[in-house]
């Protein structure tokens, strides 16, 4: 069945027109975490309802179906799927624009818990049953004098009741799946071979670090070659490629597209390096997704000249002229220690710089990029990043997207604000009632697949208290944790909450990102102990799901009572989870970090419960962090603080867990504490048990997620897709 609606959606995308105009948008990135395609693309074709009317007609169940399929998991999480979320609202929009990637023969990695550690297997997607075109289209791909050869993948993008775009993904004709040895191990010398075998979880050795060179170049030599082509087969001057083309770089992986359109532009196309540079200026943009100072790309110029020769002349001739024109070495593209700033090339040599989220874009002016800003304040600009509401409601909430269909008609589906409509309803005690049982209904729903999943019942009329994301010390899952403690302990001591709560995480952390790893391990044994223990399990339950995905996420996102967004402020650069939840009625636990800071906003302190320090102070803490910031006291002098960390090196989990993950986990805590988990750890647990409480007042709890759903809007991607067009692609 599954085989059969997949040939018969391919066909009908197929038969679909494709968008066309002047002026196209490339969208290059590295991840397109796009998830399983069956049920999207039958919501935008327009014909999911009748479909999953005619199979239940004879005995079939659509939804049952769609599990079948496998999810191209490629990407390794808000990057990814944001680019996802944003072709979808391109092709929404009718605009013309193409998503520019890499066939990944294996997505993010399988998570497989073994004595409550992650390990990660290979994620294969493609066999003859996936949304896949190949095509025959082909480019040689130069790493110096080597020559490989790069084929063209198609995935159809249809706009909801729009046409087609596609995704190109570019796979290595040569490419040799038996490299792959136990687990996600293969031989990284073999680029021949291996090219597109693997999306990167991480860059932790030298080996792989190079080989991301390889991929990244691989992914912008094709795309630049697809691009002229299309320049040339429509008849337009390359001279004037800004008119009719905009590259948009999706954070630094695709920068070197830059330098490579310049070195074609003068090598073979008879450019002068002057004419080539304003050109390629006027047609590039960056997207910086982090303030990270590990994720911002620097290649030493030594692995560079391994993999790509070619490009050395023509950074260097950049750097030049930024070194002739600014005598501030820190705006230099090439440092002393000889390592090429990605991210410099693209502001120097873009039109226009973007953040995710209103208060990151003020932090990469005012200071991660403020030398920058001082050059070009111009090109400084603001994008709030949203999410598909196709994927996000309309898909994974059915029963939801009826109701506010039954309540203020279908135009939210095109114009996402009018869910603010919803507001009229928030006094109206049957409507109220309505959206409280489809939470009921999608609680109930996800009780069923965790205990089918993970083995764990959960007791559907707890509190859902769900944090989901990439495992990372800045998204502050270890003060979660120390949450959890503390609510056990408490328990323990006979302080018993009025209600259970279900305290539920998914998350995946880059196999080489050790204390990452730690944090999961706490999770797992807090999660064996805490469940098995019969004085607690009945007040509280813990639940960390394996392998954690798009698919899940959307049978989480709906079932969520408080969706927790407790990274350091500052240090969140938008989140998009953030916006799924409140969309699908949760209410936000959170710092007033990334995104965050407009859903409070939007929703005003009455239906958001924000607690910590605010980023200016965290951002002042951290310039003198040695000096301004002392975890050591902090546990040293707060004893309920103490306790709770003590606990993680208690002979009770030292029993169950690794002692050396344990106990690296506590020193870092107590010594480190990099991200501020114990600055914080107070006002979280006072705020946390304020909304365990306001979860009590039914009524004001019901007006709560209405409210939520209806002020969600601004956060569809159509808008955001809408702000990009009018400022800085203007196609
Ligand atoms: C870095 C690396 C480095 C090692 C190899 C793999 C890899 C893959 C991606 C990245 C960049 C991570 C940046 C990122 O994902 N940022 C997130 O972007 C979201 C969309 O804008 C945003 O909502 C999140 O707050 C932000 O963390």
């Amino acid at each position: 069945m599954y085989r059969a609606l997949l040939l018969f959606t391919k066909k009908e995308l197929s038969d679909r027109p494709q968008i066309k105009g002047k002026k196209k948008i490339y969208y290059i990135s590295a991840e397109f975490l796009i998830g399983k395609l069956l049920s999207n693309n039958l919501i935008n074709l327009g014909i999911y309802d009748e479909l999953k009317e005619g199979l239940a007609a004879i005995g079939k169940d659509l939804s049952k179906i769609e599990e079948i399929e496998q999810e191209p998991s490629l990407g390794n999480g808000g990057l990814g799927r944001l680019a996802a979320c944003f072709i979808d609202s391109i092709a929404t929009l009718n605009l013309p624009g193409d998503g520019i990637g890499l066939n990944y023969h294996y997505g993010l990695f399988q998570q497989v818990f073994k004595k409550n550690k992650q390990t990660a297997e290979k994620n294969a997607w493609i066999d003859e049953n996936c949304w896949l075109n190949k095509t025959n289209t082909k480019f040689k791909v130069y790493f110096g004098k080597t020559a490989v050869t790069s084929r063209l993948y198609d995935i159809d993008v249809v706009g909801y009741h729009k046409g087609i775009n596609k995704l190109h993904l570019f796979d290595l004709e040569s490419i040799d799946e038996s490299l792959v040895q136990k687990g996600i191990d293969f031989d990284k010398e073999k680029i021949k071979k291996n090219l597109t075998l693997f999306l990167y979880p991480d860059d932790s050795d030298d080996a792989g670090r190079i080989l991301r060179i390889y991929q990244q170049y691989f992914m912008v030599s094709s795309g630049a070659q697809l691009i002229i082509k299309e320049m040339k087969e429509k008849g337009y001057d390359l001279h004037k490629l800004y008119k009719h083309a905009v590259i948009q770089i999706n954070d630094t992986h695709p920068t070197m597209v830059i330098p490579e359109l310049i070195r074609i532009f003068t090598e073979q196309e008879g450019f002068s390096m002057d004419e080539a540079i304003k050109v390629v200026s006027k047609t590039c943009a960056y997207t910086n997704h982090t303030i990270l100072a590990e994720a911002l790309e620097k290649w030493p110029i030594a692995f560079l000249k391994k993999a790509v020769p070619q490009l050395i002349p023509i950074i260097e001739e950049l750097n030049r002229r930024v070194m002739a024109k600014y005598k501030n070495p820190k705006v230099w593209i090439i440092d002393e220690e000889q390592r090429v700033h990605m991210a410099h090339i693209d502001i120097h040599y873009g039109f226009s710089v973007n953040g995710v989220a209103a208060l990151h874009t003020e932090i990469l002016k005012n200071t991660e990029l403020n030398d920058f800003y001082k050059i070009y304040p111009k090109k400084f600009n603001n994008k709030t990043n949203g999410i598909t509401f196709r994927r996000w409601l309309l898909s994974c909430n059915h029963d939801l997207a009826d109701c506010i269909t039954d309540l203020i008609g279908d135009g939210f589906k095109e114009d996402a604000n009018e869910l603010q409509k919803l507001l009229q309803y928030k006094e109206d005690p049957k409507v109220l009632k309505r959206i409280e049982a489809i939470k009921k209904q999608k609680k109930l729903e996800l009780c069923a697949y965790i205990k089918k999943a993970e083995g764990v019942e959960l007791d559907p009329e707890s509190i859902f208290d769900i944090q989901i994301k990439r495992m990372h010390e800045y998204k502050r899952q270890q003060m979660n944790a120390l949450y959890i403690i503390h609510k056990y302990l408490e328990i323990k001591k006979g302080k018993k909450p009025g209600r259970p709560i279900s305290f539920i995480f998914g998350a995946k952390a880059a196999p080489a990102y050790v204390i990452a790893q730690d944090i999961i391990h706490l999770l797992l044994v807090l999660q064996k102990i805490v469940n098995n223990d019969p004085e607690v399990n009945k007040y509280m339950k813990i639940v960390f799901v394996e392998n954690y995905n798009v698919s899940y996420a959307e049978k989480l996102i709906p079932a969520c009572d408080i969706s927790e967004q407790i990274s350091l402020a500052s240090q969140e650069a938008s989140g998009t989870g953030n916006m799924k939840f409140m969309l699908n009625g949760a209410v936000t636990l959170g710092t007033d970090d990334g995104a965050n800071v407009e859903i409070h906003d939007l929703v005003g302190d009455d239906n958001i419960f924000i607690f910590g320090k605010k980023s200016d102070e965290v951002l002042r803490l951290r310039e003198n962090y040695n000096a301004d910031y002392h975890a050591d006291q902090i546990y040293a002098n707060d004893a309920v603080v103490k306790e709770a960390v003590d606990f993680i090196i208690d002979p009770k989990v030292l029993k169950i867990g690794d002692k050396v993950c344990l106990k690296r986990l506590y020193n870092e805590i107590v010594s480190k504490d990099w991200f501020m988990g114990l600055l914080d750890l107070r006002d979280y647990i006072k705020v946390k048990d304020q909304a365990f409480k306001a979860f009590e007042s039914r009524k004001k709890w019901r007006q709560m997620m209405l409210v939520n759903i209806a002020m969600a809007g601004y956060f569809s991607s159509d808008r955001t897709i809408a702000d990009y067009n009018r400022d800085i692609w203007k196609l």
